[in-house]
């Protein structure tokens, strides 16, 4: 069977370390596609070149050529600008859906058969532009928030709880970061929900409450700390956890932004829901019921997502 191929669009931060982990991890051939030439031709070499140590069989190739995405299985795409420290995510909506708008168009054009995983914030805005502009079926365009989100939130509670990070996990729902809402009832340790761990005294609803700011606040942290750009190993990581469950048609259950069509009472945008994704794309939404809280708190997201897509509509009305 032919290797899969797997086209990355935006070879920065993002794009270089998803090209590193698709090769370690034997994804595919790997193609790095970037406007700025030479970064991701002299990436995609310095990344062949560790083939060898860490013994992958993989094809890299950098480009600044559309053409080259050509039969991808999946592309992901992190073209655009990152946040700099004091700005929100939704302050890089003019650059990057101008962005959004050339890449569904390449996608269109080249690649109309990929699944494609967005990365580009902000997110949830951004997912919904690149699957107009493209035209692809909403079910193989996805975004990747929730299950970095998700992540930091189990770290947090494994370093809280001392255990592993493999044996606790997370349900968050809703936009990404600021407005997104994390599921206590749903979130585990083995099993146990978090509400009865504040029972059974490993920790506090206060403790918790700060861990759950703490993860909304996840991105500005790193943003806060690196200065000059924002989080890329995790985020790459999760893009790559969804790529493997669609290429392996590993049915995963994940957080992403999703197109949703009446579920939590939500039609025609996209917004962080769990969802199963196989050889299909997104092949279900899962659909859970929510306390009056938990709703409230989702209504508020889905309506900053909302507010943000209008922007979009403002700004480029043939989307
Ligand atoms: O959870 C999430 N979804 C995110 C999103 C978590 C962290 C960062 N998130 C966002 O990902 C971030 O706000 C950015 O919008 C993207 C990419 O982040 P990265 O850190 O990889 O940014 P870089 O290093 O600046 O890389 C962006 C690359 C850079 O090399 C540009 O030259 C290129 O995008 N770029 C383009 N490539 C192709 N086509 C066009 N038009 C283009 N414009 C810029």
């Amino acid at each position: 069977m032919a290797r899969s191929k797997i086209g990355l669009v935006g070879a920065g931060q993002i794009g270089g370390t998803l090209a590193h982990l698709a090769g370690l991890k034997e994804l595919g051939d790997v193609v790095l596609f970037d406007i700025v030439d030479g970064v991701p031709q002299g990436k995609a070499l310095d990344l062949a070149e560790s083939s060898p140590v860490d013994g992958f069989d993989a094809k890299l190739k950098g480009t600044s050529s559309y053409e080259d995405l050509g039969g991808a299985d999946v592309v992901i795409v992190t073209a655009g600008v990152p946040r700099k420290p004091g700005m929100s995510r939704d302050d890089l909506i003019g650059v990057n859906l101008k962005v959004m708008e050339q890449v569904g168009a390449g996608i269109a054009k080249y690649a109309p058969d990929a699944f494609v995983i967005c990365i580009t914030n902000p997110l949830d805005a951004m997912v919904w532009a690149l699957q107009q502009s493209s035209g692809l079926k909403p079910e193989k365009v996805v975004g990747m928030a929730g299950v970095l989100d998700s992540s930091r939130f189990r770290y947090f509670l494994a370093e809280e709880f001392n255990v592993s990070v493999e044996d606790v996990t997370a349900f968050v729902l809703g936009g990404h970061g600021d407005t997104m809402v994390p599921l206590p009832r749903y979130s585990t340790v083995a099993g146990i929900p978090l509400p009865d761990l504040v029972k059974m005294g490993w920790t506090t609803k206060e403790k918790l409450d700060k861990i759950i700011q703490r993860t909304r606040d996840g991105g500005a942290e790193i943003v806060g700390l690196l200065k000059t750009g924002s989080a890329f190993y995790a985020p790459a990581a999760s893009a790559i956890a969804m790529a493997e469950s669609y290429l392996k048609d590993k049915k995963r259950v994940l957080p992403c932004a999703a197109h949703l069509t009446g579920q939590y009472g939500v039609d025609g945008i996209y917004v962080g829901v769990p969802v199963v994704i196989g050889a299909a794309g997104v092949e279900r939404i899962v659909e859970i019921e929510l306390d009056r809280a938990e709703k409230a708190e989702f209504d508020k997201s889905v309506n900053a997502v909302k507010g943000l897509i209008e922007a979009c509509k403002t700004i480029a009305p043939n989307l």
